[in-house]
């Protein structure tokens, strides 16, 4: 009877759901549902029932579970504090209004706007579905705050300074070493990118996310998603951490100061949660001073609550962090030359800012507003707004590629998760100034899902991805452009079926890297964590495959990052 109640509440739902998905401008992409639906850390935070006297009843228990799985599977849609994010706004004031057998409904059959059907996909039981529709009309539980002391007590100088080596103690040539994200591992790899045997694999924070190197090339700075930063000494004879702290709960983001005079300097970290970034000793991450980034959302100027810190980029220009705040939309041009009496320069563009690069230049910084579908251009020496620019759907270009166009001179591009556009973006306002932040060209990729491009100034070829595509031809392999006959369409190159697994399995492929001499390119072969994974790396000249790197400790290689070009944003 109870079932036949919810099968009638459900047919009246979908069919209103499909007419107003209709209606409404179109929802995410089964790609973009999946690569935002990630797990948070903040599961295993301790938070504390508040009791919503109109919400239904949930034993301590189950809210507990419920929490669980909502940090797992819904906040990085939904938000935190449930106020909405990608994801629709979960908070009880619009939760109780529905009542549970319409959010059981919505849980259970997902939604024409992107919202995943867990229960008929076999995610969740028929019991957690009830539990979460149960869950989201309680008051969302607040995770608690990250002050100085917090930090400081995480915090751990392994090797001081002073007893560090004063020149390099090893014969690894450090500008070719790659420092590979092992995600599910929680640790790094650093492969010597000559000989390409694995240096070194490193304990790291928790589902591992960038790494980032100092404008000396001699530390690299890792994050994980838990917010644990480490420091590691690439000049000791076996590299390996010398500093490690816990910047925050959640976060994505590291970055080091770039500015002439303030070489290694400082090191900054953004935080998902709490939302704000902190900035750090250089030498030995001791934790120098916490900005909050709760504010007013760009347009709208309403106050959100979580608004978290997505890329950040040390400027060449000026002393100054550019730091990209996901909900408000907006970028932060911090200047570090004064942590007592900071100046930071707000500059609104669209939200939700998200990844983002550098031009050749270096004088503009390139960010995805992805659920705008916008590239906003940042002026790193006017500190404005440059540009904002319209391009396809859900525009994700890690830090982008450049490349001089042999028509429109130096662009910037960008390949979307959306759709499977890639757009170039002419970047010499000076020499170019008809095609200057404006897309010039529009190629047509293989398909959605793509995450990054990659190009290097020594190479002719222009390299696009597609992991998230939900066809296994299309994120098995990328695609290669040749920079000199842009209309002739890609190459497809079967990066998987190279690297010869024998596993079945998602085996995606993910993110082009040169090398520091520019004529090699790697990539992730991206299995799950029981499943062997590899590294492919090919010719970029021949477009041929040179090397296949397998290894048991390679676990989930997702990023890499080349020393050489990470250090000079060689992109
Ligand atoms: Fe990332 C960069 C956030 C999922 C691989 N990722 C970034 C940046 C942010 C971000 C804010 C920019 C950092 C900077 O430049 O300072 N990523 C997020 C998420 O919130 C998201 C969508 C969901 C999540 O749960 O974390 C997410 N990211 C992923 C993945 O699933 C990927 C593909 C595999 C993995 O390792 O987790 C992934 N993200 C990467 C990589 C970069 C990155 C490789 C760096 C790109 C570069 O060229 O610099």
């Amino acid at each position: 009877m109870k079932n036949l109640r919810l099968a009638a509440v459900a047919a009246v739902l979908l069919t209103s759901m499909a007419l107003s998905a209709q209606e409404s401008k179109p929802g995410m992409s089964a790609p973009e549902v999946n690569y935002q639906a990630g797990s948070s850390p903040l599961g295993d935070v301790p938070m504390y029932q508040s009791t919503n006297p109109k919400a239904p009843k949930m034993t301590q228990a189950e809210f507990d579970r419920a929490r669980q799985i909502y940090f797992e599977r819904c906040a990085g849609c939904h938000g935190v504090l449930r106020k909405g994010a990608t994801g629709k706004p979960l908070t009880p004031d619009i939760t109780v209004g529905k009542g549970t057998d319409y959010l059981k409904v919505f849980i259970t059959y997902g939604s024409p706007a992107g919202m995943p059907n867990w229960g008929t996909s076999g995610d969740l039981t028929e019991t957690e579905v009830d539990m979460m529709a149960r869950y989201v009309q309680q008051d969302p539980p607040v995770p608690p705050e990250y002050s100085l002391a917090d930090m400081k007590k995480t915090w751990k100088v392994i090797v001081p300074p002073d007893q560090r080596p004063k020149k390099k103690m090893n014969n690894y040539n450090i500008t070719n070493i790659f420092s590979t994200t092992l995600r599910d591992a929680g640790e790094i790899a650093l492969i010597d990118g000559d000989s390409k045997k694995i240096i070194s694999v490193l304990k790291t924070g928790y589902a591992v996310h960038i790494s980032r190197m100092s404008a000396s090339g001699r530390y690299l700075f890792v994050i994980g998603r838990d917010a644990k930063v480490n420091m590691i000494d690439l000049w000791m004879e076996h590299p390996d951490t010398v500093a490690e702290i816990r910047t925050g709960l959640e976060a994505r983001s590291v970055e080091s100061s770039k500015f002439k005079g303030y070489e290694d300097k400082y090191v900054i970290a953004g935080t998902y949660w709490p939302p704000q970034f902190v900035i750090m000793n250089g030498d030995t991450l001791e934790p120098l001073k916490i900005v909050s980034t709760r504010g007013m959302v760009v347009g709208t100027q309403e106050y959100h609550p979580e608004p978290r810190v997505a890329s950040i980029v040390g400027s060449h220009f000026k002393p100054e962090f550019v730091v990209n705040v996901k909900e408000t939309g907006k970028t932060l041009l911090v200047d570090y030359s004064k942590l007592d009496a900071l100046k930071i320069t707000e500059i609104g563009s669209a939200p939700f800012l998200h990844d983002g690069g550098l031009d050749s230049s270096k004088r503009y910084f390139m960010v995805a507003a992805n659920n705008s579908n916008k590239i906003s251009v940042i002026d790193l020496k006017d500190d404005k707004l440059a540009k904002l620019i319209d391009v396809g759907k859900i525009p994700h270009p890690g830090r982008g590629a450049n490349f001089m166009h042999p028509k429109f001179g130096p662009v910037w591009s960008t390949g979307d998760l959306g759709d499977e556009l890639i757009s170039l973006i002419g970047t010499d306002p000076v020499k170019h100034p008809q095609y200057a932040f404006k897309v010039v060209q529009t190629l047509k990729g293989q398909g959605g899902g793509a995450l990054f491009i990659k190009s290097h100034p020594k190479s002719k070829h222009l390299y696009s991805d597609t992991p998230l595509n939900p066809d296994p031809k299309l994120s098995q392999s990328v695609v290669v452009y040749d920079i000199g006959n842009l209309e002739k369409g890609y190459t497809v190159l079967p990066i998987a079926e190279w690297a010869d697994i024998k596993d079945d399995g998602a085996k995606r492929v993910v993110q082009p890297e040169f090398n520091k001499a520019g004529d090699e390119v790697w990539f992730s072969v991206w299995s799950a964590k029981n499943k062997e994974s590899a590294i492919v790396v090919i010719d970029d000249k021949t477009l041929k495959l040179k090397a296949v790197i397998k290894d048991p400790r390679l676990i989930t290689p997702t990023g890499h990052f080349n020393v050489y070009n990470t250090q000079h944003d060689i992109y």
